[in-house]
């Protein structure tokens, strides 16, 4: 399977497994999971078909393990618009997590903070290299680091996903530390 082509079915299993089930008439149990046959089909039925192993190889191929494979059934490990209740525990963050982002949004950030924006919750990366290349899907990456002992020793709360990305309702701008040159 060629880089494009796993590209293409995984962004169109993000699509609809995170934003936009019911474009293809799929609904999501409240674990986010769906049927893999149900997928299949529906996305078949709606003018795109792949099949079981290439969405195989998706979800081992997919540098950022976005998805996960239980059984008979598929899911996004994160970043969902819908409403989805991913089960994840609860867990103490490292001393510092790291955020991604680009100068025009840095005015917003230092007044309210860090939002979900159309996310359940702000994605923290565990390593600045990984908040580079968050963001830089945006433009020059501006790392920020935030303080997650101090929220965490505040009563914030975080959960890790499947796939190692830090989730938190917020980041109060008292966390953030920016780059000395921003
Ligand atoms: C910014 C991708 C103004 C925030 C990535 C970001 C990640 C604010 C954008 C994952 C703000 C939201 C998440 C505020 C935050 N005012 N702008 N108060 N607070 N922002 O895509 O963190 O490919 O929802 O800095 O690799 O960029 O989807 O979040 O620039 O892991 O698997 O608003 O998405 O993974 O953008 O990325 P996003 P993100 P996937």
């Amino acid at each position: 399977m060629d880089e494009r082509r796993t590209v293409k079915v995984s962004k169109y299993l993000s699509k609809h497994l995170r934003h936009q089930p019911e474009r293809i008439g799929l609904t999501l149990d409240e674990g986010g999971w769906v049927e893999i046959d149900v997928l299949i089909a529906s996305a078949a039925a709606h003018g795109f078909t792949f099949t079981r192993h290439e969405l195989d190889h998706v979800v081992v191929a997919n540098d950022k393990r976005r998805f996960a494979v239980e059984g008979t059934r598929i899911r996004a490990s994160q970043g969902h618009s819908v409403e989805v209740d991913l089960g994840l525990p609860t867990a103490t963050p490292p001393s510092y997590l790291y955020h991604g982002t680009v100068d025009r949004f840095l005015d917003a950030i230092r007044a309210e903070g860090l939002r979900p924006m159309n996310r359940h919750d702000v994605h923290l990366s565990p390593d600045r290299e990984t908040a580079t290349r968050v963001g830089a899907r945006r433009g020059r990456p501006v790392v920020l680091s935030v303080d997650t002992a101090a929220m965490h020793h505040d009563g914030h709360v975080f959960q890790v996903s499947a796939n190692g990305v830090w989730l938190t309702k917020a980041v109060p701008p008292q966390y953030l530390r920016f780059p000395e040159s921003h």
